[in-house]
């Protein structure tokens, strides 16, 4: 759903969005320097058969593991990414492929974009947010959605989301985790109706600060259990403004953004960053693998479709200890 003013508000009642690839982070930008696509990424499975695509998304059930770091969030990747305190981070949201031209994410996506930052393995309450930005601008039209992080900013901005790394952070392992929260299905409970409710887009990135810093994280949330679905920054109607009269409720216009506050220890601004070119492939090869709903689909491609051979369950398995990625052959 695109469009804006009544139309729009109309068609959002009934607007049930199909499962289709979403948007993930397909690579980092260190100062500018892209480190490789997919290097460092908790890459989320596959949901379905080619092309549907990356991203298992979205996540809607608040309580589940996979909105930790998305589905096989808990799955290393062979590279950790290495950053000093202060180093500029540009994280990279693609659609469909890595390049200028991807569309990043539908225009409907209106939400907050936010990271939080944890030691690597998490532990309990150990996801500290160090950077939010929600809404920014009240519509001025009836039922108009007003400006959003998500869908007036990272979209703009061809999905490149700018996050740096605490003044004086303490070396070891870390987990960025990176979230958009769409909010145009927000208006209805996914509690209480499964096929709408708020999208999370969570996603998660290896770090490994160097350096003699001090600064260790202050105590945070966890994932689960940071969100509520009835938290009203996840139970929102984004066609709903003061200047409007809405038939929905909950109605407010002031936006609260979901879970604690940023840390003081955080950059109290990002710092945009020019970023250079991107290095590694800019697309995905066909894969024989998907997993949706915790079931693991396995199949052959044969000329470009896919023969199913198996199924299985997935289920997130975070080990309490922090492993060394295997490195790859
Ligand atoms: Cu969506």
């Amino acid at each position: 759903m695109k469009g804006q003013g009544l139309f729009a508000a109309a068609l959002a009642l009934v607007n049930v969005e199909l499962v289709q690839a979403h948007t993930f982070i397909w690579g980092v930008f260190v100062n500018g320097v892209d480190q490789g696509t997919f290097r460092g990424m908790r890459v989320p499975a596959y949901n379905g058969p080619p092309p549907r695509g990356y991203a298992n998304s979205p996540v809607k059930d608040v309580n589940s593991i996979d909105i930790r770091c998305n589905v096989l969030g808990d799955l290393q990747n062979p590279y950790t990414i290495k950053v000093q305190p202060g180093d500029n981070l540009t994280l990279d949201w693609k659609h469909n492929n890595r390049t200028n031209a991807d569309d990043i994410i539908d225009f409907s996506h209106h939400g907050p974009i936010l990271a939080y930052l944890s030691p690597d393995p998490p532990t309990e309450n150990s996801f500290v947010k160090i950077f939010e930005k929600g809404k920014y601008e009240e519509g001025a039209t009836p039922f108009a959605p007003g400006k959003w992080a998500i869908s007036s900013e990272l979209k703009a901005n061809n999905g490149l989301m700018n996050v740096r790394i605490p003044a004086g952070l303490k070396a070891g392992h870390y987990l960025l985790r990176g979230e958009l929260i769409a909010l145009h299905e927000g208006d209805a409970r996914f509690d209480q109706n499964p096929i709408r409710g708020a999208q999370f887009y969570p996603n998660c990135v290896q770090l490994e600060v160097v350096g003699d810093g001090t600064v260790e994280l202050p105590k945070g949330v966890s994932f689960p259990g940071a969100y509520k679905v009835n938290d009203p920054g996840i139970h929102h109607d984004v066609y709903c403004s003061t200047k409007t009269t809405s038939l929905k409720v909950p109605c407010t216009s002031t936006y609260q953004i979901p879970g604690p506050t940023v840390w003081s220890g955080a950059w109290p601004d990002t710092t945009k960053v020019d970023v250079g070119p991107r290095s590694g492939p800019a697309t995905a090869t066909p894969w024989t693998r998907w997993i949706s709903k915790s079931v693991v689909t396995s199949a052959t491609i044969v000329g470009g479709s896919a023969q199913i051979i198996g199924s299985s369950t997935y289920q997130a398995s975070w080990s309490a200890n922090y492993a060394t990625p295997t490195p790859v052959a």
